[in-house]
């Protein structure tokens, strides 16, 4: 978990300094019209954060296995319309966010990392969830934020 909580904060403190070097075009153009721009891209890794959140609480204390509800990812970015909101807002939230789940991750009595959570298919580890959480992020920033 110390390596998750540090990739996390890593992340919280060089996102805003990427996105100081990216003019507004490239901050809000998005490649195809069926694509989000960079902006909507954190947009989505806030909403990923709020969602997570939620399991990372609640597969805590709810009956095992913890069923994880989906959300629809699409539907999240233009029902908030982070295409029209300034990006330090949304970077702001994203800091706040991911501040708030390393400390609940800090918080989890290493016992509870083994829950078990019901993904509809598959069942997976607290540990697991959390692991996925920082891959799904890393994999976002590396492929679409990071590329010029
Ligand atoms: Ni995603």
């Amino acid at each position: 978990m110390e390596d998750i909580i540090k990739r996390i904060d890593y992340w919280i403190k060089l996102l805003p300094k990427e996105f100081n070097s990216l003019s507004e075009t490239e901050i809000s153009t998005r490649p195809l019209p069926n694509k989000w721009a960079k902006k909507e891209i954190v947009g989505h890794l806030c909403d990923s954060a709020i969602n997570n959140l939620d399991r990372f609480v609640k597969i805590q204390y709810e009956e095992q296995p913890y069923r994880i509800q989906s959300y629809d990812q699409d539907q999240w970015v233009i029902v908030q319309n982070y295409q029209e909101r300034p990006l330090d807002e949304i970077l702001n939230l994203f800091q706040t966010l991911n501040k708030q789940i390393i400390n609940i991750i800090m918080n989890i009595p290493t016992e509870k990392l083994t829950y078990i959570c019901d993904l509809g298919n598959t069942h997976k580890t607290l540990q697991w969830l959390i692991q996925d959480y920082l891959d799904h992020m890393e994999h976002h920033i590396n492929n679409q934020i990071l590329i010029r």
